[in-house]
């Protein structure tokens, strides 16, 4: 079938009149929605993350199910669903119930090369990639019955909803799935981005005590207070780490890193006290520290955590549920702009006007 799809390639993306082939018998053609706009896309275009190139992007697709394969019995036609990540289902972490630690993430999510992709996508005989098994920053994409959720109450704006599959249950996951605080804990998040506001909502819902958001954004700290922060501390006016350690009484529980700068991981163990967490969720590259004396003596865990160590057809649902009793307004990032404005999302999303783009299909 012909699809539009956004095409990257030599760092350029546009829209362009692509095909979907036959698909197999565990998969399902989505009719999309709205598809976020996250980071990882940006990272894809540019070759941060290396990935086959020309590929469809977007990883982060809300839709109606349009098609499904010979052997699914999970949905069916006019089913609406959000697209997450990809797992394979088989090796020892996915049969853990950990997808997020899948043995072939990487492979599944950004492909080892055209050759060995399943993608379904080409341009006449050209093969293109598949980001995350969907590429959603299309009219229609390909997922499969694993990375697949169905979203049961249609009465929700589904335009609204891709992003659950990324960025926000990465923030809101990091909380609620990985450090499970209990009540009187406190929590540092630093970035205020989808992710760490995401985090900040994650850390109410877990009646974390203290919860102190840091950006340098002052606009973006307003929004944290709204959505759930105790505290905030501008890390361009403040030394954030003083600032933590005097309103903790010496340092928080955890601090969760989604600034992607790398610096501020080096903040982030400075925040905790002893047997502090610091998870690190923000694609972020060299640092260099002095592990005794940063880590040993004070006996702190430093931590990457992808997707929020969610079970995306578990946890997506769940956050419904949380958003439907008013207790998580991931609303409030979203931005939707029209199909063929991504350049203005791009744009939007890395001035930092926009904090969750959300592009709408029709
Ligand atoms: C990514 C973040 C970097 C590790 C792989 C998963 N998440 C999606 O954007
Ligand atoms: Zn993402």
């Amino acid at each position: 079938m012909k699809i539009q799809a956004y095409v990257a390639d030599n760092e350029q993306v546009s829209l362009k009149e692509v095909q979907l082939k036959e698909i197999d018998a565990d998969e399902i053609v989505v009719k999309i929605v709205g598809t976020g706009l996250c980071h990882t896309d940006l990272n894809v275009l540019h070759s941060i993350t290396p990935t086959p190139m020309p590929i469809v992007l977007g990883h982060e697709g809300a839709g109606v199910v349009e098609k499904v394969g010979s052997g699914v019995t999970e949905f069916e036609v006019g089913d609406h669903v959000v697209v997450s990540f990809n797992y394979c289902g088989k090796c020892v972490n996915c049969l853990h119930g950990v997808p997020s630690a899948c043995e072939n993430f990487f492979q599944d999510n950004f492909g080892l090369s055209l050759e060995t992709s399943n993608s379904k996508i080409v341009d006449g005989e050209q093969k293109i990639a598949n980001l995350f098994g969907q590429s959603s920053l299309a009219t229609y994409c390909v997922a499969n019955v694993r990375n697949t959720v169905k979203i049961e109450d249609k009465e929700i704006d589904l335009s609204l909803l891709g992003p659950l599959a990324c960025g926000i249950q990465t923030g809101a996951g990091t909380i609620l799935n990985k450090l499970k605080p209990i009540i009187h804990e406190s929590v540092v998040i630093f970035g205020c981005g989808s992710v760490g506001l995401s985090a900040v909502m994650g850390a109410k819902l877990a009646n974390c005590k203290t919860i102190i958001a840091v950006d340098v954004n002052d606009e973006r700290l307003d929004l944290a207070l709204e959505l759930g922060a105790t505290h905030v501390v501008n890390g361009r006016s403040e030394d954030a780490v003083k600032a933590i350690q005097d309103i903790t009484n010496g340092g928080a529980h955890y601090a969760i890193e989604s600034s992607g700068v790398s610096a501020v991981v080096l903040q982030a163990i400075r925040a905790v006290r002893a047997l502090g967490t610091i998870p690190v969720v923000g694609a972020s590259g060299m640092l260099e520290f002095h592990i005794h004396d940063e880590l040993i003596p004070m006996n702190k865990t430093l931590v990457g955590v992808v997707e929020g160590q969610s079970i995306p057809k578990l946890f997506i649902p769940e956050l419904i549920k949380y958003y439907k009793e008013g207790n998580f307004p991931f609303d409030k990032l979203i931005k939707t702009y029209e199909m063929d404005n991504l350049d203005q999302a791009i744009h939007d999303m890395e001035s930092g006007k926009t904090i969750k783009p959300v592009i709408l299909f029709s």
